[in-house]
């Protein structure tokens, strides 16, 4: 379902099969080195959401290709870009436009009390849609305006295997993960928490 122009929702897109081996997969990406980290925010602020990054190492307004333990970045897997352009085909009907190849995965962490405040995803030189794949709990996910991070917004539930897709006017949305919903996890997954899934393009040269 189109939410907002170029924002499309495509609940359960993941079976459990799939969503079992991408959690086995998060955990390898989550260990060190180049491990999932507690990132600082430009204000002097620490984000509760936990990250790891693939392809390119990210900090707010910045990417590189070492990590903060001084050891290179996990490259891109190569199965997430082929997981990018069938997640493109299905949301939108058509394969992905020309341009910059996925190159990077933002992986979030989520315990029970972990959130995230309103932003926009604009570290990216690319105008390539961000995909997001949500696994275990479920969250209620705050989708805002292009102007502030305030009113008006639609809060949804994203559940474990859901695919959203932000491309179009929707790129440069506001949005942010204002609570997680403990216990709500899929019980065969085996996982306390919430994991979310960031496919991008960043436009930077390799
Ligand atoms: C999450 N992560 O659930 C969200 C899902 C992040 C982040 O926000 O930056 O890691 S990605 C949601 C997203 C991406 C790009 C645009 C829009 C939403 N949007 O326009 O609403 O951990
Ligand atoms: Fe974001």
């Amino acid at each position: 379902t189109e939410v907002a122009p170029g924002a499309v929702l495509i609940p359960d897109w993941l079976d459990e099969q799939r969503q079992r081996e991408l959690v086995a997969a998060c955990r390898e990406w989550a260990r060190p080195p180049a491990g999932m980290r507690t990132v600082r925010t430009p204000g002097g602020g620490v984000m509760s959401a936990k990250v790891v990054a693939l392809g390119w190492h990210w900090r707010p307004y910045h990417f590189s290709k070492t990590a903060d333990d001084g050891s290179p970045v996990k490259r891109f897997p190569p199965e997430l870009g082929d997981l990018a352009d069938r997640a493109i085909t299905d949301a939108f009907g058509r394969a992905p436009d020309d341009g910059p190849q996925y190159d990077m995965a933002l992986l979030n962490f989520y315990d029970a009390k972990a959130h995230m405040g309103m932003h926009q995803d604009k570290d990216e030189l690319s105008k390539a849609p961000v995909i997001s794949l949500s696994l275990g709990d479920a969250c209620v996910f705050r989708f805002g305006n292009t102007e502030s991070r305030s009113r008006p917004y639609t809060d949804l539930e994203l559940r474990s295997g859901d695919l959203f897709v932000f491309g179009g006017p929707s790129r440069l949305a506001f949005h942010g993960v204002p609570r997680i919903l403990p216990g709500t996890a899929p019980r065969p997954l085996g996982l306390t928490g919430r994991l979310n899934l960031t496919l991008r393009a960043t436009g930077l040269d390799p």
